[in-house]
């Protein structure tokens, strides 16, 4: 059975936490040189989601590393920098469209987005960088907004792009530019429509804080985090296999499909293990073994029949 059970958290209990993030993200950009209004800061509501299957027996990794440990180029490329540099970022509102082979193109705006039926999903999340995590997301099957939109037999893959906007995010507007902006990720169709592959709107009962990638991001628990493209705008249906940021940065070292494989290691380093968040497996002893597919082979190992990914990883 699994060990997690979803956090039941009434409004009252969790403004506390809130009054706490707002001002720590206050003082840290204020003390940066930001102005940040306390107004502009988004506060987290708790949703509701109903109970899933898709529940992994692994304790789940504690809330404050979830939401202070993060890679976000957008809020700059330390693990800290997003949580302390995205207070001044609006998560609402916001649209995502939808566009490219599909019979009906339109926009989704956050309400609507978080009127798909939502879910509770306690995955493992892989970074390439070896470390990993289990976090409950909420959210929804990205096949019910496809289907939605209704993609032409001609549509072969998904695009997605993250949001500009240098005027919140420091990690755009800044001398030095880490990546080339939108941040755009893809899937292959079917790995899209795959059971497995979320939009997110939330963790841990609440809604997404903005260093996770509010207010929408993907969640694709086969493959290393880079592929959980945040605070998305638009998602184009096309023919041709889209452009993805660290792809196009780095071939060598970042395929497309990036499943995660312990058995092809990262040109400067292992897959084959990884520190578990929490384990104190940074070194040594507690690393935990990388598995294939992150855990996930059962259900998507079907999805690469013939394809060599030691080749194409
Ligand atoms: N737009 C955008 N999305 C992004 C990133 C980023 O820098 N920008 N980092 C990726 C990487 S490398 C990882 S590991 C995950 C981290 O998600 P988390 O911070 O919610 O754990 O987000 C991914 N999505
Ligand atoms: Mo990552």
């Amino acid at each position: 059975m699994p060990r997690y059970r979803a956090p039941r958290i009434a409004a009252s209990e969790i403004t506390p936490e809130h009054c706490f993030l707002n001002r720590r993200t206050f003082m840290t950009a204020a003390a940066g040189g930001l102005f940040v209004s306390g107004a502009a800061t988004a506060h987290a509501t708790s949703l509701k989601a109903a109970e899933s299957p898709y529940k992994i027996d692994e304790p789940v990794t504690p809330e404050k590393d979830v939401t202070s440990y993060n890679n976000y180029y957008e809020f700059g490329t330390g693990k800290g920098d997003p949580a302390a540099n995205s207070g001044a970022f609006k998560a609402s509102p916001w649209a995502v469209k939808v566009d490219g082979l599909v019979s009906k193109p339109r926009e989704f705006g956050l309400e609507e987005l978080l009127g798909f039926p939502l879910e509770e999903r306690t995955y493992r999340m892989r970074c390439v960088e070896a470390w990993s995590m289990v976090i409950p997301w909420i959210g929804f099957p990205l096949a019910a907004l496809l289907d939605e939109v209704e993609p032409l037999g001609s549509a072969k893959y998904v695009a997605f792009e993250t949001v500009v906007r240098p005027e919140e995010m420091p990690g755009q507007s800044g001398f030095f530019q880490p990546l080339p902006w939108p941040y755009r990720e893809g899937l292959r169709l079917d790995e899209a429509r795959h059971p497995l592959t979320i939009l997110s709107v939330g963790l841990y009962g609440k809604t997404l804080p903005n260093q996770n990638g509010a207010p929408i991001r993907l969640v694709v628990p086969w493959k290393y985090g880079f592929k959980g493209i945040k605070s998305i705008v638009r998602i184009s249906l096309t023919e041709t296999a889209p452009p993805c940021t660290w792809n196009l940065a780095a071939p060598d070292e970042y395929g497309f499909y990036a499943n995660v494989n312990p058995a092809v290691d990262h040109p400067r380093w292992s897959q084959a293990t990884e520190n578990r968040i929490g384990e104190g497996g940074f070194f040594g002893a507690n690393r935990r073994d990388t598995l294939p597919f992150n855990g996930y082979a059962d259900e998507v190992a079907g999805l690469y029949a013939g394809i060599d990914l030691r080749a194409n990883f």
